[in-house]
This record gives C-alpha cells, sequence and structure tokens, in this order.
C-alpha cells in the first residue's frame, strides 16, 4: 500500500461545493487506484448519527463522532474525506488534536454567503429566511472561518477540476500520494 493516510477535512457554509469537492477527490484518488473513502451526511447523519440535530451541542457531538469515525479509517491506511459545515473552530481543533500534524488537513472551501445563498440547490436559505428552519448556518446560527487551514479553495472563483488539482498538489508535495 504505497501512500500515506490523512484526512481532508472541508468545512465551508451549505451550498459552498464541500460535497461536489470532496467526493471529485475521492473519484480521482479512487481512480488512482488509492484507499480512499468518503464520509458525509448520506453515510453518517443517516445513520450513526440519525439521533442528532442541528443545535450547537449536536453540531459539536457531531463532529467528535465523524472525527473518531474518521481516524479509524487513517488508522486503516485510508485518504479519507469529510464533507460536513463543522462550523466551529473549536470542534475542529478537537478533530485535529486526534491525528498526528501531517495526517490532518484542514480544507477551508471558502464562498461569500451570497453566493452560496444564490445557488441554494436545495432551496435551504430561502426557508431559513422565511423562519421555516432554524439554526441554520450563516442565518441564525454562527460559522467560524478557519484560522490557518492547510488548503483554501476559492470555490466561487475555481471550477471543480481545478480545486481537485490545487489538493492533489498538496497531496504530491507532502508526499501523501
Ligand atoms: C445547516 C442544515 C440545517 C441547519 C439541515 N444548518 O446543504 P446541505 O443541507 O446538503 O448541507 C447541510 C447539512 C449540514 O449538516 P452537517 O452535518 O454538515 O452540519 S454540521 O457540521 O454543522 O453538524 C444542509 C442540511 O444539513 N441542514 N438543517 N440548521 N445545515
Amino acid at each position: 500500500n504505497g501512500h500515506g493516510s490523512c484526512v481532508l477535512w472541508f468545512t465551508g457554509l451549505s451550498g459552498s461545493g464541500k460535497s461536489t469537492i470532496a467526493n471529485a477527490v475521492s473519484s480521482e484518488l479512487y481512480r488512482q487506484g488509492i484507499n480512499e473513502y468518503v464520509l458525509d451526511g448520506d453515510n453518517i447523519r443517516h445513520g450513526l448519527n440519525r439521533d442528532l440535530g442541528f443545535s450547537d451541542y449536536d453540531r459539536t457531538e457531531n463532529i467528535r463522532r465523524i472525527g473518531e469515525v474518521a481516524k479509524l479509517f487513517v488508522d486503516s491506511g485510508a485518504v479519507v474525506t469529510t464533507a460536513f459545515i463543522s462550523p466551529f473552530r473549536s470542534d475542529r481543533d478537537q478533530v485535529r488534536a486526534l491525528f498526528k500534524k501531517e495526517e490532518f488537513i484542514e480544507v477551508y472551501v471558502e464562498c461569500p454567503i451570497e453566493e452560496c445563498e444564490r445557488r441554494d440547490p436545495k432551496q435551504l436559505y430561502e426557508k431559513a429566511r422565511r423562519g421555516e428552519i432554524k439554526d441554520f448556518t450563516g442565518i441564525d446560527s454562527p460559522y467560524e472561518a478557519p484560522e490557518r487551514p492547510e488548503i483554501t479553495i476559492r470555490s466561487d472563483l475555481l471550477h471543480v477540476e481545478d480545486a481537485v488539482g490545487q489538493i492533489f498538489q498538496y497531496l504530491q508535495q507532502k508526499n501523501i500520494i
């Protein structure tokens, strides 16, 4: 198994493009024969964490469990990508502390909220503005941007392929792949 293991921890607003970019990275890793796995809402919030909602407490517990699961996969030798808003800096830092320095790669998917709201693929911002969803990140629940992410992706300026290229360049430069 000729590659390193790590977690690519994506963080960013709803609609910023985390899942799209994380899935594109995972496809390319798979194509290259790398042992990879994606953790996202589909396999975590609908399964392991189905008991959790979107209060501050539940988000913290969501991220804590995902961090522990990511650690299991990294220990097994995989390159793991995670795609969760993970809005709280202290929660992300606690996850970071589970890993060796070179194993935790924080990927900030930066996109102005105006653009996320313009995209609004699931009309969640619209519902949040109307008060039909409460505690919505960026509207009435905070998003704390990373201060020193390993990688920042300007998803409002880059095509998905270029974002993937930026991440692969980092992984190659660090001799992970
Ligand atoms: C934010 C919410 C909320 C609230 C439901 N706030 O764009 P999506 O739909 O597909 O991604 C969002 C997802 C966020 O779940 P995470 O597990 O990533 O959040 S956290 O890391 O904060 O625990 C959104 C949907 O769930 N969603 N209600 N109130 N996003």
